[in-house]
């Protein structure tokens, strides 16, 4: 296959989570290779890592998560996408550990205080990597000193907060607060099943969405107002 036919039949594979050729699903792509296989074969071809984050598995990632948001996919799905751009993605980590892929910034997530869900921050996760972004991945359980020290590190960075429980969520108040006393600039974004865009309002967060996609649109949307990390 030519170039341009890999990086396509690339974009369709994290699309349809197809993480490798061992990967049984979908059914039509049965014993066919996957984001795996093809990601190798097209580093062996020389090609910019740049062109094959850019060219195929963030158009793949944003289709999936595009979906998504319409109602026309699911969990499953989206987990199965996140699952196959891994498998590129881990091919890639040494170019973008060296410099030579540009990153749009940094992105630091974690699930608050108390809360130990995480397959939704996950996602989140997945889809803005894909996006694009570099991930600092705080885990679960994350106090307001856990962002805290993540931000020190990454000072450019934008802040994600997630909380499945009514009960955790209201930690989300005092680390916003505490971030905002030391970063009072930094824009969060929060997000969990109980989370509305009322109390992201009450708590002054900047951004609250349900959905991946729109997370990883608003933070392109800030790029050209800030200077990537
Ligand atoms: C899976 C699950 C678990 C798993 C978690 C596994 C894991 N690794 O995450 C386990 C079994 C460990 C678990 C434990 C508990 N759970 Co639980 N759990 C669930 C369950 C079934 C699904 C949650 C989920 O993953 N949803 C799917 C994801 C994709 O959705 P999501 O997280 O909302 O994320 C989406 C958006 O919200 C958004 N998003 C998420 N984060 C962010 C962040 C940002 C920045 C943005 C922009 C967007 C965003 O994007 C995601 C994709 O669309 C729910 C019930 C349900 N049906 O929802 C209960 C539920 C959340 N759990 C609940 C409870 C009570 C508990 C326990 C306390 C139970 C117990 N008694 O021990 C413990 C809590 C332990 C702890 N300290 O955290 C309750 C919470 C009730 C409440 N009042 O808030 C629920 C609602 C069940 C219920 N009906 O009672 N749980």
């Amino acid at each position: 296959m030519q170039k341009n036919e890999l990086l396509a039949h690339l974009s369709v594979c994290v699309e349809k989570g197809k993480a490798d050729k061992a990967t049984p699903t979908p059914p039509e792509m049965k014993d066919q290779e996957g984001a795996r296989e093809i990601t190798a074969q097209l580093i062996e071809m020389d090609v910019a890592p740049e062109e094959i984050l850019n060219g195929a598995l963030i158009p793949g990632m944003k289709r999936i998560g595009d979906l998504y948001g319409e109602g026309k996919a699911f969990v499953p799905h989206l987990l199965l996408a996140a699952r196959a751009m891994n498998e590129a993605i881990v091919l890639l980590k040494p170019y973008f550990e060296s410099g030579a892929v540009e990153r749009k910034g940094t992105f630091i997530i974690g699930t608050v205080q108390g809360d130990l869900h995480d397959i939704g921050k996950n996602l989140v996760k997945a889809i803005i990597e894909g996006s694009g972004w570099e991930v600092v991945d705080l885990g679960t359980d994350v106090s307001a000193e856990g962002f805290i020290k993540a931000i020190e590190e990454h000072p450019k960075a934008h802040v994600g907060l997630s909380a499945l429980i009514t009960t955790t969520m209201v930690h989300m108040e005092q680390i916003v607060q505490s971030i905002r006393e030391k970063y009072p600039d930094k824009k969060i974004l929060i997000g969990g099943a109980p989370v509305t865009q009322e109390y992201c309002d009450k708590i002054g967060a900047d951004f609250f969405s349900l959905r991946p996609q729109e997370a990883a649109e608003y933070l392109n949307s800030l790029i050209s107002s800030t200077h990537p990390t």
